[in-house]
């Protein structure tokens, strides 16, 4: 594709927005957007790049930007499933704005019950990273305990970090290592971000392991009796917890900005026990603790 065979007016557009800084993914989300094809729009972006982006810019990263599980066209295709190499993943509801996805069965029942049982015994209090200070910090909007297994650590996680990867279009060694939280009832998790705020000194050093966090996938490990939603508040959501299901959401939007519409919490459990996995994805390779 040659960038002068583009309408005038997208080459308008797509020269502003490069001049502007805007990204590779960000330019191909907001022509997504816009109504264009997905082949078209990367290849529209990539031939601006070539011709506008300045030299170590966008279009020559070392790492290009991932993408993100692109809701858009799931919204638009309406598949009810995708195929990854070795499971059938349902899709159970796709939301855009906020970008959130809700999966089914994206674990085995035998998948969830061996991350709990291998967890079970080397649980510790949750902790949150103070923004001021860097200090990871037990704190009381967070009363869940949890541990990690190390990326790759054993055949169980290696199976499902590539599952992950392929079925977020996501390369593995972007992913934190998978959390395991439990909740007793009671705890709870408040309503917060997964982002890193850039605007407080003390996330400099997480958001130099691997740059900032672009997605979270929390993946519910049991069926809690009563409480324990994952909720979204600012679009009213609540997502149940049920046994091998996966909420996911990603918080870039098309103009490249952090997605404060992404606000979300563990509601308190009331009755039974909680217990999920959660993998977060960055913008680039990650390489902190518990790789
Ligand atoms: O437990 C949850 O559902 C939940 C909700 C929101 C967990 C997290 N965030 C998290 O660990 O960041
Ligand atoms: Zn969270």
């Amino acid at each position: 594709m040659q960038f002068e065979s583009l309408a005038a007016d997208l080459q308008n557009w797509l020269k502003t927005s490069i001049e502007q800084g805007h990204g590779r993914d960000a330019l191909v989300q907001s022509m997504r957007a816009a109504g264009y094809q997905r082949n078209f729009a990367r290849e529209a972006v990539e031939v601006a790049l070539a011709k506008f982006a300045p030299a170590g810019g966008a279009g020559e990263t070392a790492q290009e930007e991932p993408t993100p599980l692109d809701t858009t066209t799931i919204l638009a295709q309406s598949p009810n499933s995708i195929e990854t190499s070795d499971r059938k993943v349902d899709i159970l509801f796709a939301l855009n704005a906020p970008r959130i996805v809700l999966f089914g069965g994206l674990l085995s029942d035998e998948e969830c019950d061996e991350l709990i049982t291998l967890s079970r015994r080397k649980l510790t209090r949750s902790s949150v990273v103070n923004a001021e200070t860097g200090a990871y910090d037990v704190h009381p909007d967070r009363t869940s305990s949890g541990t990690h297994f190390e990326r790759g650590e054993n055949e169980l996680i290696r199976r499902i970090e590539s599952r992950i990867a392929e079925l977020v279009g996501c390369p593995v060694e972007r992913g934190e290592p998978i959390q395991i939280l439990h909740y007793k009832p009671g705890a709870e998790y408040k309503p917060h971000f997964d982002f890193f705020d850039p605007a407080y000194p003390g996330n400099e050093k997480v958001l130099a392991m691997g740059g900032q966090r672009i997605a979270t996938l929390v993946m519910y490990l049991n069926d809690v009796v009563a409480g324990g939603s994952t909720v979204f508040p600012e679009v009213g959501l609540d997502v149940l917890p049920r046994r091998g299901n996966a909420v996911y959401f990603a918080y870039t939007t098309e103009d490249g900005q952090l997605d404060r519409r992404t606000l979300h919490g563990g509601s308190p459990v009331a009755e039974g026990e909680k217990w999920i996995a959660t993998k977060w994805l960055r913008q680039r390779d990650y390489g902190g603790p518990g790789v």
